[in-house]
């Protein structure tokens, strides 16, 4: 079994860190441009050649790449490798136009595992672990990501997937699962499932690697609570791999890049224009070492912020902080920005669970905004606070936080649909 804590790549001076991505970077440029078409194209019509890419200072010198552009390229147009070289294929599921499909030879499926196992070993586990991974298996890149890195890590490995939580319970409690990977409302439903059951003290788990879809601090700490675990947030996308671009450490505030393969930038979504450390911005990311699909500053559409602060854990890679929303997610209600991920914040702060969902429409052209939120069975038969005067006070908070009022519709528990994958939960009738 390999040592999963890279110390000296993920300790690493930033002059150990820079020389790599030099190194790596003006390779994996020259190999892009000798061997993707599409992708020299853009350089040409930028007027780049390789030789104008001698460090990590040149990459604002290079094209975007974009969603439009998989689209374009689709499905073999931005390969780095010829088939016969890859042996794997994960995808999105689509659900925003054409899915994605991105290519692996041996070599990148390697890279891949190697960060899901330090995002497992930076939550704390080891080959002592039962690691329960409860993420979609398939073509989507959550179940055979966490998967890789547990067996790396050699943590006993249950290939659980998503779905048929009597059964992930009761291999939970018969196996003594120690790890849960899930996305993090199916880890809310979970612990709903087992309090329910009253088998809480049953379960042995300890952490939680929980990502794929956007989750508040207080989510955080309300599945803390009810599972008794850490929970560490995991982001990846299937463009640049799956899980595992970055993860938490102990510290959880904040995720570890893995630069040594990705160089991270932050850019104005707007301009394109790269922004200092510490900027809100569009997260865009260079892989400076995969092979089948090499995507060179890809726009994630995801927004956050980059930090170089000292962590507490020893590692010295670059932290992106939780994602703030997509460029993409953003509703805009009545001519103002709104975050599905700031409803959040206040449903949780107020005591209710993460079973929410938010429909926008438009009526006599006002665009109108609706959250319907369940009631805890606790609630219910609290007296002190009617469900007018809840409604009414969420209403107020809600306002609060965004600046617009939203209609407030408190729900019965158990009537909003559970996912076991990533949530949906927002419905924009405006686009229908
Ligand atoms: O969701 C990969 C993944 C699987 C990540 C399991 C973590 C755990 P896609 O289906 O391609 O890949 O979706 C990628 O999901 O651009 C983000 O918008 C969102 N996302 C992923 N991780 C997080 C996270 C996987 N931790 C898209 N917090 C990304 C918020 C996340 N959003």
């Amino acid at each position: 079994m390999g040592n999963y804590y890279q110390k000296e790549i993920e300790c690493a001076s930033r002059d150990e860190m820079i020389a790599i991505q030099n190194e790596k970077l003006v390779k994996q440029v020259k190999r892009v441009y000798e061997n993707v078409p599409y992708y020299r194209k853009k350089m040409e019509e930028k007027g780049v050649t390789p030789e104008d890419i001698k460090s990590i200072d040149d990459l604002h010198k290079l094209p975007f790449l974009m969603k439009s552009d998989l689209r374009d390229a689709y499905p073999y147009g931005l390969m780095g490798k010829p088939l016969s070289e890859c042996v794997r294929i994960q995808s999105t599921s689509g659900t925003t136009g054409r899915r994605v499909v991105a290519f692996y030879t041996q070599h990148d499926l390697d890279i891949w595992e190697e960060c899901c196992a330090r995002a497992i070993v930076a939550a704390g586990g080891t080959k002592d672990d039962v690691c329960h991974v409860s993420y979609g298996y398939g073509l989507f890149t959550g179940g055979p990501g966490l998967n890789g890195g547990s067996h790396k890590v050699g943590c006993l490995t249950l290939p659980m997937s998503s779905g048929n939580t009597e059964r992930q319970i009761q291999f939970m409690t018969d196996l003594g699962s120690t790890i849960l990977c899930c996305t993090p409302s199916y880890a809310a439903y979970l612990s709903e499932s087992i309090h329910e059951r009253g088998v809480k003290d049953q379960i042995k788990l300890k952490a939680g690697i929980f990502g794929a879809e956007a989750w508040s601090e207080e989510m955080r700490k309300s599945i803390e609570a009810g599972l008794g675990i850490k929970a560490y947030d995991i982001y990846g996308l299937t463009e640049i791999s799956g899980p595992g671009v970055s993860f938490e450490c102990e510290e959880q505030s904040g995720m570890h890049i893995n630069e040594d393969h990705f160089i991270a930038e932050i850019i104005d979504p707007k301009t394109g224009e790269v922004l200092p450390e510490g900027s809100v911005g569009e997260l865009v990311f260079t892989c400076i070492d995969k092979e089948a699909f090499p995507l060179l500053r890809y726009r994630t559409r995801d927004l956050c912020v980059l930090s170089r602060k000292p962590c507490s854990c020893g590692r010295t890679h670059v932290k992106m902080s939780r994602l703030m929303g997509r460029t993409d997610d953003m509703l805009i209600i009545r001519g103002v920005n709104v975050f599905p991920s700031q409803i959040e914040t206040v449903l949780i702060k107020d005591g209710y669970p993460a079973n929410y969902q938010i429909i926008v429409d438009r009526v006599n052209n006002s665009d109108t905004l609706d959250v319907n939120v369940e009631i805890t069975p606790e609630m219910l038969t609290d007296t002190t606070m009617g469900i007018s005067e809840r409604e009414k006070q969420l209403v107020n908070d809600l306002k609060a936080m965004l600046g617009i009022k939203a209609a407030v519709h408190i729900v019965e528990p158990k009537t909003i649909a559970r996912s076991e994958g990533k949530a949906v939960r927002i419905i924009d009738k405006r686009k229908i």
